[in-house]
């Protein structure tokens, strides 16, 4: 790894693990250091970037248009001589892929939330004149507050006369791919799309495709046909609004116009679907500038300017978070900079967040745990050494400095930087390094211990295989969300007296996961799917949950203790061994090679040509309330629809 591509990075971002990959990009999970936001960041090599820098200048350019309930945001991009990093809107929820798979099929009602909130993001990007062109599950995250964010938009076109143009490029992915689009023909993206919602709607509602076959041309000639079966379940408004998105003359399709007021989509909802963006780009929050004005010392004005300018940098990444802060109702406060003065670490070693390598929220206005950080060695990690910055402001300073910055502008330097991406010159950028301050660091709230926080933590218990309602997993609200506010008597540092800043440049460093180093049993060639079937069907009583959890308590000796997750599936064993064993017995059998490393399984798959076509997680932990052995599962890479056959294969074969 060229640890200088990243410094530019790590001045703003704390990284954690690698949460996925895409085809030519990695994606961390990192925290942004002024708002302590969580945040994804999509990591891509220039080098290896090849023919596909285009898509990358293509979904750039699109996000920098969106601004939109239901679409993924795009915060932050960073150019480097060799790294692009674009930073976006973090998805705690995962894929909705997942979630489908994990309870094997969603009810009507469960489908129609979603597919509200798909025909939206799709109406809205219309409405900006692009078309995606990769629509499926896989692109739809969901969020903390469970609604998805639409992502990907590489595939994405814009055609030059407008959205009835025609385009003629072939793209997405071949089963979600519209008759018109397959053939050759020119086509309209729109209507492309329509289709694709159409096979996307039948994946909710059904767990599998209506148009599906391992051979490509005879999965063309099925969607060609465009006759697909029609399971029992399906009310007949649902049959019939699937018939009306899932025809084969595009110009028969239902338009995303009629969708947004179709019957099906209304059932149960007294409005149209509402497309249009209720962040339009054009607003600037009031208490968001005033926050960062109080921060960077400058006028309201010149702040407000600065953002309106979006620049997609670190004033446009701070100013968004805090936006995102105060829709969730947390305090629109950001972090003190670093100061000059530099003390070594090792005498304020636990003042550091303990970062976790799941999806547990730290929040700076969160109770947070102390202690050392814990990597598995593909992923980053802290140096021993480390240096934080100290500088006080009392809550007076404070108060007074946030009614007084209606005068001072500072003129900040710009890091020249050497760009594909954009021809356009940089603008001031307020980079912590070249901020001077002396004392303007803001009074961060008190921070509490862990405890505390879990004694605050809920279980949700969920049923699946099917169809009772579940609910997707819900963050828990702290109730320490105003500790600043209203300080806990628990507090464990008088933050008044003291706030803490770990230098950028020795913040992480980065070591890429090699599964070829370690032994691998067979490179086989990859089994053919087998019959659809729930991923918890194969193991006995099995129960799938909610609930995101931690990784804490990874050690050597035994499993790690998960709360219960949709993507955590339970057995009835009480000794994690014998599944670990069975297991690393299947795997072979199944052509699948891993790296075990405790008791995660690093898995993939590889095609005759030694290319790597999957690569996913399982990892055997240990569950509370019933106490018994569950299996975590995540996909890395590769194709979603032939992961869930894997993987219930792997599943159904194991003896226990
Ligand atoms: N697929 C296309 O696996 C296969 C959690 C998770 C959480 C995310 C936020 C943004 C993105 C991914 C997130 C994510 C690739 C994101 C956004 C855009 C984009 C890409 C990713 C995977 C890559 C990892 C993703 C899911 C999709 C997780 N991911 N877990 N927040 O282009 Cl716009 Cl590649």
């Amino acid at each position: 790894m060229a640890v200088d591509d990243y410094d530019e990075l790590l001045k703003y971002y704390d990284l954690h693990e690698t949460i996925g990959t895409g085809g030519f990009a990695k994606v961390k999970l990192a925290t942004h250091i002024l708002t302590r936001e969580k945040v994804a960041i999509k990591i891509m090599d220039k080098d290896s970037l090849g023919d596909d820098l285009p898509r990358v200048k293509t979904e750039i350019d699109a996000m920098k248009n969106f601004s939109h309930q239901h679409v993924c945001r795009l915060y932050h991009v960073i150019e480097t001589p060799k790294k692009i990093f674009m930073i976006l809107e973090y998805c705690p929820g995962g894929e909705l892929f997942d979630y489908i798979i994990a309870k094997d099929r969603l009810s009507e009602e469960e489908a129609r939330v979603f597919f509200r909130q798909i025909v939206s993001a799709v109406a809205y990007i219309h409405s900006q004149g692009y078309a995606h062109r990769d629509l499926k599950p896989e692109n739809l995250l969901i969020d903390e507050d469970q609604n998805l964010k639409l992502i990907d938009f590489g595939l994405c076109a814009k055609p030059k006369g407008g959205m009835d143009y025609h385009l003629m490029t072939c793209c997405g992915s071949p089963a979600y791919a519209a008759p018109e689009l397959i053939q050759g023909k020119a086509y309209i993206g729109s209507e492309a799309d329509i289709w694709s919602m159409g096979v996307l709607m039948y994946a909710l509602m059904c767990g599998y495709l209506p148009f599906d076959d391992d051979n490509v041309m005879a999965l063309y000639k099925k969607i060609m046909r465009g006759k697909y079966e029609i399971p029992k379940w399906l009310s007949p408004g649902s049959v019939l609004l699937l018939s009306q998105m899932l025809q084969v003359d595009p110009k028969r399709r239902i338009t995303v116009r009629h969708l947004l007021t179709h019957p099906w989509l209304m059932q149960g909802n007294s409005c149209p679907v509402e497309w249009f963006s209720k962040t339009p780009l054009g607003y600037i929050d009031e208490d968001c500038v005033t926050e960062l004005s109080v921060h960077y010392k400058r006028s309201k004005t010149s702040m407000s300017r600065l953002i309106s300018e979006w620049d997609y940098d670190q004033t446009t990444a701070t100013y968004l978070l805090l936006l995102s802060k105060k829709s969730h109702g947390k305090p629109v406060r950001l972090m003190r900079l670093p100061a000059a003065k530099e003390i070594p670490v090792t005498s304020f070693k636990d003042l550091r967040p303990k970062q976790s390598l799941d999806f547990e929220d730290i929040s700076r206005d969160e109770p947070y745990v102390f202690g050392s950080m814990e990597f598995s060695d593909d992923e980053l990690f802290y140096e021993d050494s480390e240096f934080i910055s100290i500088e006080p402001l009392t809550p007076k300073q404070y108060s007074k400095l946030r009614h007084e910055t209606n005068s001072v502008d500072s003129p900040l330097a710009t890091p020249v930087k050497q760009s594909c991406l954009t021809k356009k010159e940089d603008k001031e950028n307020f980079d912590t390094k070249v901020t001077k301050c002396d004392s303007p660091f803001l009074h961060p709230p008190p921070w509490t211990p862990v405890t505390k926080r879990n004694q605050n933590v809920k279980r949700g218990i969920l049923t699946t295989p099917n169809h009772t309602p579940v609910v997707p997993p819900k963050v828990e609200k702290s109730p320490f969300r105003h500790a600043r506010d209203t300080p806990t008597k628990k507090q464990t540092i008088p933050t008044e007296d003291i706030a803490a800043v770990i230098s950028p440049e020795r913040r992480c460093r980065s070591v890429d996961m090699d599964l070829n180093q370690a032994h691998l049993d067979n490179a086989q060639k990859k089994k053919g799917a087998k019959v659809f079937g729930s991923l918890e069907r194969g193991l006995d009583k099995m129960i799938t949950m909610l609930t995101p959890s931690k990784r804490k308590g990874c050690t050597r000796e035994g499993p790690r203790k998960l709360r219960a997750h949709y993507n955590v599936t339970t057995t009835n064993l009480l000794n994690p061994d014998h599944l670990l064993n069975e297991l690393t017995k299947i795997l072979p059998e199944k052509n699948v090679d891993y790296v075990q490393k405790g008791y995660i399984l690093k898995c993939k798959t590889q095609s005759d040509f030694g290319k790597v076509t999957m690569q996913f997680e399982l990892e055997i932990c240990q569950l509370s309330k019933p106490e018994v052995v569950g299996i975590r599962r995540q996909r890395l890479k590769g194709d979603a629809w032939v992961y869930k056959r894997l993987v219930e294969d792997i599943l159904s074969s194991c003896k226990v």
